[in-house]
Order: structure tokens, then C-alpha cells, then sequence
């Protein structure tokens, strides 16, 4: 053994390659199926390290969404406190101000949070706008300037979420929503990684889905919105599904601006 090794060491193609190791190692060097095997899990290694990768990015992208949301709802309470009715939509995915223009109706009051009113970030963990929906008598009514009044004000959104069997239940509000059983004041949300979105500069984003019903809801609901954990699965009821949705509940809400002398 160590007289075939010095003989290897010495022969011509041993000294004048780089391929030392590779020559004593084997007379012939690697064969190609050992290449092909260290290709084979060095391929597998990589591709594992970028999707380990990948999901941890979007698992801090959601993370940081759910605080940018959380942040939005307490900016709407200190608006609210201050002003005595929540903000309006923004005036359009480029002006961050509230909209000027009184909203009337559940769909003229849903739109995108106004960043700039609110003082808050504009876009989600996946760069898309945030969405808003107030309740239109919250949000300074027909006359853009009413304020909150704890004898008329109804608040009016409400969220669902679907069962272990898909049907659909209510977890926020209810059907029917009156002073004495009020719904929500306010929805914000994102829609997350895949499907539906609106880019910084008012960029549309597709909805890629035939079976992403609950978030095709989302997309266009004005009052009434689905929450679900997220989902790959396109035959469940309401199919896949990863927005995020928080809403803003009316007893925090009036707490809050009794406490600030904003309400009786
Ligand atoms: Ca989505
Ligand atoms: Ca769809």
C-alpha cells in the first residue's frame, strides 16, 4: 500500500495537477457516479437551505404584519380619542390622507388605511396597502363630521370564520347588528403573500385562485369578513386561504373615549 501511494506521488500527473489528493485518493480520480452522487446532495442541501430559508422570511413577513395591524388599531383608538369618530379610508393607494369626502355608504368607507392621518405604515409584511373598513356613522357620516354618539351610532361589521366542517361562524358581531348588540366599528387587514393586494404606487395585484372564495370575499366585502388560520387546502370550504384580519371592538373603542372625555 504506502509503495503503490509513493508511486502515485510521484508520477508526472500526480506533481503537475491539483488533482493530487483526487490521484492518491484513486487511480482514476472520482468516477462519475461519485461525482454525480456529491452533485446529487449538494443540490439536495442547497435546495433544503433555501426553502428552510424561505419559510422562516415569510414567517417573520406575517409576524411583522400582525404588529403593523395591531399598530393600525391603536392609532385608530388615539384617533378616535382626539377627534371623537374614527378616520375615513384613505383618499387613494397614493394619498395617505383621510379621504375629504364624507363616506355614505359601507362600500365608499372601505378602502386602505390613511397612513398618513393615522401616522402609520403604510404597507404590510408582504408590501401590499393595509385595508380599512369603518362604519360609516363612525367615520363623521353624511356630513363627514358627526362624531360617535353612544345612543344612535351602530356599529356594523362583523367577521366570520369557518368550522372544522367549513361552515361559516360568526366571530366578531353577528347578523344582525343594533345598539344593543353591536357589531364591529372596524375591520383592518392584509391579504397576505399570495392573491389580491395593492402595491405601493396603487399596483394591482392578481388573484391567482379559482377556489380562494373567502378571499375573493375579502377583496370585495364592505361589512362582512372572513378570518381563518391559513390554508393550502383548495377543496376545504372557502378554500386556501392566508389573509390576516383584525377588527376593532366597539367596547375597547367606547372604554376608551369615555375615558378620554370623548363620550358621556
Ligand atoms: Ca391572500
Ligand atoms: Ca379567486
Amino acid at each position: 500500500m504506502k509503495a503503490l501511494l509513493e508511486q502515485q506521488a510521484s508520477s508526472p500527473s500526480c506533481i503537475n495537477s491539483l488533482s493530487l489528493i483526487n490521484c492518491c485518493r484513486h487511480p482514476q480520480g472520482f468516477t462519475l457516479m461519485e461525482v454525480a452522487i456529491v452533485l446529487v446532495i449538494v443540490g439536495l442541501l442547497s435546495g433544503g437551505g433555501i426553502t428552510i430559508l424561505s419559510s422562516q422570511l415569510e414567517l417573520r413577513r406575517v409576524r411583522q404584519t400582525k404588529v403593523l395591524l395591531d399598530e393600525v388599531r391603536e392609532a385608530l383608538i388615539g384617533f378616535a380619542v382626539s377627534q371623537g369618530r374614527l378616520p375615513r379610508p384613505a383618499t387613494s393607494a397614493t394619498v395617505g390622507a383621510e379621504n375629504p369626502v364624507a363616506c355614505t355608504s359601507e362600500a365608499l368607507c372601505t378602502g386602505f388605511i390613511p397612513w398618513s392621518t393615522l401616522g402609520v405604515a403604510k404597507l404590510d409584511g408582504f408590501d401590499k396597502i393595509i385595508r380599512y373598513s369603518v362604519t360609516p356613522a363612525f367615520a363623521g357620516g353624511g356630513t363627514g363630521t358627526a362624531l360617535i354618539d353612544l345612543s344612535t351610532s351602530v356599529a356594523t361589521k362583523t367577521v366570520q370564520t369557518r368550522d372544522g366542517a367549513g361552515a361559516l361562524t360568526y366571530q366578531a358581531g353577528q347578523l344582525l347588528c343594533s345598539m344593543t348588540s353591536q357589531c364591529m366599528p372596524a375591520v383592518i387587514f392584509s391579504h397576505g403573500k399570495k392573491n389580491y393586494g395593492t402595491g405601493e404606487n396603487g399596483n394591482v395585484m392578481a388573484d391567482n385562485s379559482a377556489t380562494n372564495s373567502d378571499e375573493d370575499t375579502n377583496d370585495s366585502a364592505s361589512f362582512n369578513f372572513i378570518s381563518r388560520t391559513p390554508s393550502n387546502n383548495t377543496t376545504f370550504p372557502g378554500g386556501e386561504f392566508d389573509d390576516l384580519i383584525i377588527w376593532l371592538s366597539p367596547n375597547i373603542l367606547f372604554n376608551r373615549m369615555v375615558a378620554a372625555g370623548k363620550l358621556p
